[in-house]
């Protein structure tokens, strides 16, 4: 190799290390819905670009060019195209997206709102699947990569008075280096999925901050404020009213300030009662508020605490999905009704799989005491020898909790599903683990696995359980599907557990498919009944789990997926749901209820 090519490498390599860090987004600012904000939802124009080269007949489409006079050779126009609805994926919005996993140019125009001059303005994302570009008057902003956690720019220098013209590309192709990978169990819904909104702050602004209950304590209150901006205030001020405190901290040279306060006769976060404090914080001229409630989580031995009290999580797994509309969930009223057929269920507890869901469904979950477990997509075929990837996955828990770190619902945080044991992925895997307890100390860790002789491994008497990934975690879980995957219902009965962990444990999946108001004899599989008995079997085989300190089913409702291609049965769904796409409640719905409602006594 001559040296020149090694320079050209080099210098290659760097450009693109600059090119790569120059479009990031920029710092994630917390507690958005408490800000002062404009939406930019509604309808969008849109154009299909099969090919993702982003121009069509050589002109580039984030130029928005418009032919001006008769003799123009334009070979796009937003204006005359059609429109999607944001937010929404596109695939439930027309037939002919509904399998459509490429890229998409969306345009929405909006005039600078007159009470954002002289602040600071930022465009932020919600979310948006998978692969995102944002241009603003003909200029690339930033993009960002990942389908399910938030990010924003910000457009303070290029946004101009009057008309302004957004244009972003949203690209669902699967990628091998992805997270999730190639092939998931559920629709892979692109485009703009969640809220989209400007939001104006202040030229030095509270940009995000966390207060939690320290581990252990029940009053000492522990987090930071992160200011951002020129010249910065030297001293944040925090105020919880209804607990009288007041008190001032100094801000250091990197904008950041410890907190450390004594709550005095603080009432603590329950699913009973889930108290949420009014905490206001002020520097400079920005003020913002966040509704927090205070409660830890800890272990002892294979105990789960909850302010230091034993708790039995009667959980649900849960797609973001609301069926009865179709497609992907994002608003509140889609949030209340999924959750509320959790509660109807007598459930504490939701497992949010297998992905961050939209902030209303964690802020619901706040306000209506379930506690939540969280994941990101580490799932399945997961490229776990690629240090991007590992990049990625630490980038994509970083947004998550900063948007998520201050709700008292989050309890667990969970590092992966279903993921084939070896080197490479427990390497990378315990990285993550490391990264995600630097980012929060309150919370527990883990990880949905699989008992080591797998549920389809047949007609093993005894289901061990000891991945190595257990050393790592606080919870130990484990999904299993005896009876479904692996023989009939009644195979439950001759299961036995040994678990290598004196670990609080929890059945983060079991379960099997039924179609709603298919009728027979227990024994004909999709029946109402096979599934009843199904669940029926497996209660009692977990209750001799000596650690089992939660289940979360599979799953609470139908989800669309393109691995479930039975006709008249799946028809491109999963039926495993204890509640139809139709909102039917399917017997084993009522069986599950009763057993929690026991487990509540
Ligand atoms: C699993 C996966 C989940 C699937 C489920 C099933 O173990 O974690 O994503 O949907 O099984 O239905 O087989």
């Amino acid at each position: 190799m001559t040296t020149a090519f090694l320079r050209h490498v080099l210098l290659s390599t760097i450009a693109l290390i600059f090119a790569i860090e120059a479009a990031h987004p920029a710092e994630l600012i917390g507690a958005v819905p408490n800000r002062e904000q404009w939406s930019l939802n509604g309808k969008w124009r849109y154009i299909v670009d099969v090919y993702q080269g982003g121009s069509f007949g050589f002109s580039p489409v984030w130029r928005d060019a418009q032919a001006t006079n008769k003799s123009d050779r334009v070979e796009y126009d937003f204006e005359n195209s059609g429109t999607l609805y944001v937010p929404c994926d596109w695939n439930s919005q027309d037939d002919k997206l509904l399998y459509f996993e490429g890229k998409i140019w969306y345009r929405k125009k909006f005039d600078r709102p007159p009470a954002a001059r002289g602040k600071r303005l930022f465009l932020y994302f919600d979310g948006a699947n998978y692969d995102t570009k944002v241009y603003l008057n003909g200029r690339e902003i930033g993009g960002h990569e990942g389908g399910f956690t938030p990010f924003n720019f910000e457009i303070t220098a290029d946004v101009r008075d009057g008309e302004n013209t957004l244009i972003v590309s949203v690209n669902a192709t699967r990628y091998g280096d992805g997270i999730p990978g190639k092939v998931t169990d559920w629709w892979n819904y692109g485009g703009l999925t969640r809220d989209v909104r400007l939001i104006a702050v202040p030229q030095a602004f509270i940009s995000n901050f966390r207060l939690q209950l320290k581990p252990g304590s029940a009053s000492a209150a522990s987090g930071w404020v992160q200011l951002n901006g020129e010249a910065l205030p030297d001293s944040v001020e925090v105020r919880i009213d209804e607990l009288g405190v007041q008190q001032s901290f100094s801000v250091n040279k990197d904008g950041l300030a410890l907190l450390e306060l004594d709550l005095e006769g603080v009432q603590r976060w329950t699913p009973q009662d889930p108290k949420l404090y009014e905490v206001a914080l002020a520097a400079g001229a920005d003020r913002v508020a966040d509704q927090i409630g205070f409660r830890t989580i800890e272990t002892r031995g294979a105990d789960l605490l909850l302010n230091g009290e034993s708790v039995f999580l009667r959980g649900v797994s849960l797609h973001e999905e609301e069926p009865t509309r179709g497609g992907r969930a994002w608003s509140m009223a889609d949030a209340e009704k999924l959750l509320g057929y959790a509660q109807e269920m007598n459930c504490n507890f939701v497992r949010l799989a297998h992905y961050p869901h939209n902030e209303n469904i964690v802020r619901l979950a706040d306000k209506l005491g379930l506690m939540l477990w969280c994941e990101q997509p580490l799932y399945w075929g997961i490229d776990w020898k690629n240090r991007t990837v590992l990049q990625k996955a630490k980038r994509m828990f970083g947004e998550q909790i900063a948007r998520d770190g201050n709700r008292a619902a989050v309890i667990i945080w969970s590092i992966c599903n279903e993921t084939g044991r070896n080197d490479d992925r427990n390497r990378f895997l315990t990285a993550v683990a490391d990264h995600v307890r630097s980012l929060d100390d309150t919370r527990l860790l883990s990880a949905a696995l699989k008992p080591d002789n797998d549920h389809t491994s047949g007609s093993d008497r005894v289901l061990r359980f000891s991945d190595p990934l257990g050393e790592q975690l606080d919870v130990i879980a484990f999904n299993e599907y005896v009876g479904w995957y692996n023989g009939l219902p009644d195979r439950c009965r001759e299961k036995r557990f040994e678990i290598k962990f004196n670990k609080p444990l929890i059945v983060s999946e079991f379960g099997g498919g039924a179609l709603a108001g298919n009728h027979a004899d227990r024994e004909t599989r999709w029946s109402e009944e096979f599934q009843e008995w199904l669940y029926e079997e497996t209660i009692p085989m977990l209750e001799t789990i000596p650690q089992l300190r939660g289940t979360s089913p599979w799953i609470l409702v139908d989800f669309r997926s393109p691995l479930r291609q039975l006709p008249a049965i799946q028809d491109g769904w999963n039926r495993k749901g204890l509640i139809s796409e139709r909102g039917e409640r399917k017997k084993a719905f009522y069986v599950m209820k009763d057993w929690y409602e026991e487990k509540a006594k």
